[in-house]
């Protein structure tokens, strides 16, 4: 097994069984693998060219159940914690939103409570949607329901959108994440944003989850719930860039749906995301 003893280990979850207007995310893997290809020289598919080597391992996709949504978020959990015995830290490729909240069951279950940057055109806090407690709706209310965020340091980054109200931001502070709005990143910049990040995880274990919505469609069409307004490619890698500044112990690129993709434009933005947060977390090889 090329997963032994690594630092880190990317694991595909082709999952997109939650409640969802558009699903479709379950191709996210497979495109997003695919899209690199174009990034010579790396490659998750074929290796870790540009790390030092044996540091960074690709697990390929995880099964699980497209029908049962809770037997799914079991087995992704169950997935992590087996990977998590092999590689330090985990970086998945989704599949949609839904994953996060047993990818940090996990992660929680190693490190304790851990600081969230979350970065979406939506807060993903609802309590339930359309009945559903387990949805890519919901998985960050269930995260700090649970305990598995530290309160103090979790942000969501990007937000926009008809679906919010001044309440639920309010409600958010309470469930622990500082809002970082969309239209706010206009006035910020790549760095005032990667500040606001610094100041309020200070050096807490961090998870982050990149919902490849927070980029405005534009730059990312193929996803299920594209949102006007949203951060440039360009923005968005020059902040995870930032991160290599950060203690990072695990990460998720979520919500690439390819069938409302074209000229490879959402595969190739979240292939690069992939590529910046590998770079935060694993040593790049000396030229
Ligand atoms: B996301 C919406 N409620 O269910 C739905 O993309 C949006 O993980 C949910 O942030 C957004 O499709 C969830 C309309
Ligand atoms: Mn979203
Ligand atoms: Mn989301
Ligand atoms: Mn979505």
């Amino acid at each position: 097994d090329e997963v032994s003893d690594v630092d880190v280990a990317v694991l595909g979850v082709p999952f997109d069984a939650g409640v969802s207007y558009r699903p479709g995310a379950r191709f996210g893997p497979a495109h997003v693998r695919e899209s690199s290809r174009l990034l010579r020289p790396f490659n998750p598919a074929a290796g870790v060219e540009p790390f030092a080597s044996q540091q960074v391992a690709d697990a390929g996709d995880l099964a699980v159940n497209p029908f049962g949504i809770e037997a799914a978020i079991e087995q992704v959990e169950a997935g992590a914690r087996a990977l998590l015995e092999r590689a330090a830290r985990l970086v998945t490729i989704g599949g949609d939103h839904t994953i996060a909240l047993p990818l940090l069951r996990a992660v929680a279950a190693r490190h304790g409570p851990v600081a969230v940057v979350h970065f979406d055109a939506h807060l993903d806090t609802w309590d339930t949607y359309f009945g559903a407690a387990y949805t890519h709706g919901t998985p960050f209310r269930r995260a700090s329901e649970e305990g598995l965020i530290d309160r103090s340091g979790c942000l969501h980054v990007g937000t926009r959108g008809p679906l919010y109200a001044a309440q639920d931001l309010v409600d958010d502070r309470e469930l622990g994440f500082h809002v970082v709005p969309s239209v706010e990143i206009d006035d910020l910049g790549a760095r005032g944003v990667a500040e606001r990040i610094r100041e309020r995880v200070g050096d807490r274990p961090v998870y982050l989850s990149v919902d490849i919505d927070v980029l405005d469609p534009a730059f990312a069409p193929g996803t299920g719930t594209p949102e006007a307004g949203g951060m440039t490619s360009r923005e968005l890698l020059a902040v995870l860039r930032s991160f290599s500044d950060l203690n990072l112990v695990g990460a998720d690129v979520v919500e690439v749906s390819p069938a409302y993709d074209h000229a490879e434009i959402t595969g190739i933005a979240a292939a690069h995301v992939v590529y910046e947060i590998l770079s935060a977390l694993a040593p790049r090889k000396e030229p």
